[in-house]
């Protein structure tokens, strides 16, 4: 598949016609040679997608890309580990500008009323509330695999869930030839993540200093919401969404009390 602009953005490109999952392949690679930092394995064909906590993540052929980055952030101390928490953050963030940007070329058009494109922490991005993104991060040594999951084409029939959505129901006008739109959509990505990504480092993992985690807050759709979070331990908790904190943490404010949050599922509540 020819992938021009995508091709120029990533170290290098291992696209796949099908792949188990993209981000166990790509650790897998890691395992028997150097990779370069920026490594893409990508496929519009996964067909064992794993989301969060033994979750599946399921796509029809040719209607989504799973796409794997690997990242060799420089770390100079042990506390440098505890930063990477940021890196869901940051490709979340740059999945929800490329959706922005992938449904803006629609705004020339007055009749489509223009959606609603947000993060929701820790990992999802959705339009108008439906789930278009997950991103599942896994660590390898001192590198860092980032999954994202995308969903282009397909039907409400062929989502798993009726609150997931693709480009093509929020109306977005993906150019017809297959191997196009997917240039368009990872190139955009990658172009996004890889701006963030550098932001990030060249400030000594500084989510704070380099402004990542402001834009980070700007465009979290749950912040300001009530929500129900679902903790590791089993136990859900009721709360607004505050702020996200220094460490990435999504701050809770239950009653009045602080409670921030490193790891849980967030259930957005009303509008
Ligand atoms: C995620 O997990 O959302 C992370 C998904 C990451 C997928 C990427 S694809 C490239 C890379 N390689 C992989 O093997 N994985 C990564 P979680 O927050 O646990 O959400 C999983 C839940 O999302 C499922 O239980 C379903 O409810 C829902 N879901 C599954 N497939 C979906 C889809 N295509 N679109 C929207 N929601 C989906």
């Amino acid at each position: 598949m020819q992938l021009p602009k995508s091709s120029q953005l990533a170290s290098r490109l291992e696209w796949r016609e099908s792949a188990g999952s993209t981000n166990l392949e790509l650790i897998q690679l890691a395992g028997t040679e150097q990779l370069p930092n920026f490594t893409v394995y990508a496929t519009a064909n996964q067909v064992a997608g794993r989301g969060r906590s033994g979750r599946v993540w399921e796509t029809p052929a040719n209607s989504a890309l799973a796409i794997s980055v690997l990242l060799h952030p420089p770390m100079s101390s042990p506390a440098d580990l505890g930063k990477l928490g940021w890196l869901p953050l940051i490709a979340g963030l740059a999945m929800s500008r490329t959706v922005a940007s992938v449904l803006g070329t629609n705004s020339g058009n007055a009749s489509v009323p223009s959606p609603k494109v947000g993060l929701k922490w820790p990992n999802d991005v959705l339009v108008n509330e439906h789930k278009i993104c997950g991103v599942l991060t896994e660590l390898v040594g001192n590198s860092v695999v980032i999954g994202a999951g995308i969903n282009l084409t397909q039907t409400q029939e062929q989502l798993p869930i009726p609150t997931a959505t693709s480009l093509l129901l929020q109306g977005a006008l993906l150019p017809t030839a297959l191997a196009e739109s997917f240039d368009l959509v990872l190139s955009t990505y990658l172009q996004n993540l890889s701006e963030l990504y550098n932001r990030f480092i060249n400030l000594g993992l500084d989510a704070v200093a380099s402004g990542v985690r402001q834009q980070i807050i700007d465009g979290c759709i749950t912040l300001g919401r009530e929500v129900r979070a679902e903790l590791p331990d089993g136990t859900s908790v009721l709360g607004r969404a505050a702020t996200i904190d220094d460490t990435g943490r999504l701050v809770l404010d239950v009653n009045g009390q602080v409670m921030p949050l490193s790891a849980a599922d967030i259930v957005h509540l009303r509008h």
